[in-house]
């Protein structure tokens, strides 16, 4: 079953891409927005609260030199996380969103929150991220009631020929899209969910949905799904038989244990039609892959409990010696 998702809401947009898509969400769904950076140049948004996490005396700020500042304000964020649900948007590809976004879902989950959140992983080449980025996405996971991911690597790794730009635009529309149909009935796996898109504007909608398979095969077993939901935008324009074979196929692809597959139509303002797949899964991804020390429980890791973080402690104390 879905989760149902409790109003009011407030959509926190972490770092430059959180920001980007929570303000633009915010208009989606009609709601309060509050976005939280490191870095200044994120946070000019008209309509959009802001929070600016000063990491004083430093240009480019490790996670955690970030994480240390965002302790020093937690009391602030704390009261400006309004509301019954907190939808988290963030990048766990950045130093901001590795940073930031695990501390204030944790901080959300504390006070009693539905904590929703979306969180976008690098690109395979960006090898120096990728262990931080499953360390903070594990954090994620613990924290929040539902996760939704989309791997910029995924959507590369069948698309080699698209660039960064076009990419960054075909990620952050599916995300856009999916925090659009909530508002339409449409509701999330309460488990992990895995986003897959197709490139845009296809004009075929069956090579569309393939596209978005070859993506979700490089990121989870299709025997771990266990719902999915096929989003088809521009979905109004395309023949009823073909949205019947869509499903028929999800259906006899995914469908051997049972999984529900569901269908959510919206319009496109562009001519072609782009299939989006979202696969809930109960564990397993490739993003375990990338922290080697997964395969201890958190339960035996003596520090897991506390977030890893650098303090700049400010003392007026003379020195002894
Ligand atoms: N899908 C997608 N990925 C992005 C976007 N912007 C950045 N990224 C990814 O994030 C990585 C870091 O880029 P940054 O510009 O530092 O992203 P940011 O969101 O500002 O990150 P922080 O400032 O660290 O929070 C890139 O190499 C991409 O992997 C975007 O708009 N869409
Ligand atoms: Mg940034």
């Amino acid at each position: 079953m879905g989760i149902e998702i409790e109003t009011p809401i407030t959509i926190v947009g972490v770092g430059g891409l959180g920001a980007k898509v929570a303000a633009q969400a915010r208009t989606k769904l009609n709601t309060r927005c509050l976005l939280i950076s490191n870095d200044k140049n994120d946070l000019n948004y008209p309509d959009c609260e802001n929070m600016f996490i000063d990491v004083k005396g430093l240009l480019n700020p490790s996670s955690n030199s970030i994480r240390g500042a965002v302790l020093g304000v937690s009391n602030e964020i704390m009261v400006r996380l309004d509301g019954s649900t907190v939808i988290l948007i963030c990048n766990l590809a950045g130093n901001g969103g590795t940073g930031i976004a695990p501390l204030v879902a944790k901080m959300a989950k504390q006070a009693g929150k539905n904590v929703i959140s979306f969180v976008v992983m690098p690109f395979k080449f960006e090898t120096n991220k990728l262990f931080s980025a499953g360390v903070s996405l594990k954090r994620m996971q613990e924290s929040s009631n539902c996760l939704v991911i989309i791997d910029n690597d995924a959507l590369l790794f069948n698309n080699p020929d698209l660039n960064v730009e076009d990419c960054y635009r075909i990620t952050n529309s599916a995300l856009l899209d999916v925090l659009g149909s909530l508002t339409n009935g449409i509701s999330l796996g309460e488990e992990i969910n895995v986003l897959c898109t197709s490139k845009d504007s296809l004009n075929d909608a069956e090579s569309a949905l393939k596209d978005s398979f070859k993506m979700l095969y490089s990121e989870v077993d299709p025997d771990n799904v266990r719902k999915a939901m096929l989003y088809v935008i521009g979905g109004d324009r395309v023949p009823i038989g073909v949205l019947d074979s869509l499903v028929n196929n999800v259906q006899k692809i995914l469908g051997k244990n049972g999984t529900e597959v569901g269908l959510s139509l919206s319009s496109s303002s562009s001519n072609g039609v782009r299939v989006l797949l979202m696969a809930s899964v109960l564990e397993q991804t490739k993003f375990n892959d990338y922290d080697p020390l997964n395969i201890i429980p958190s339960d035996s890791v003596l520090d897991w409990d506390e977030i890893e973080c650098d303090m700049k402690i400010e003392t007026s104390l003379p020195r002894i010696d």
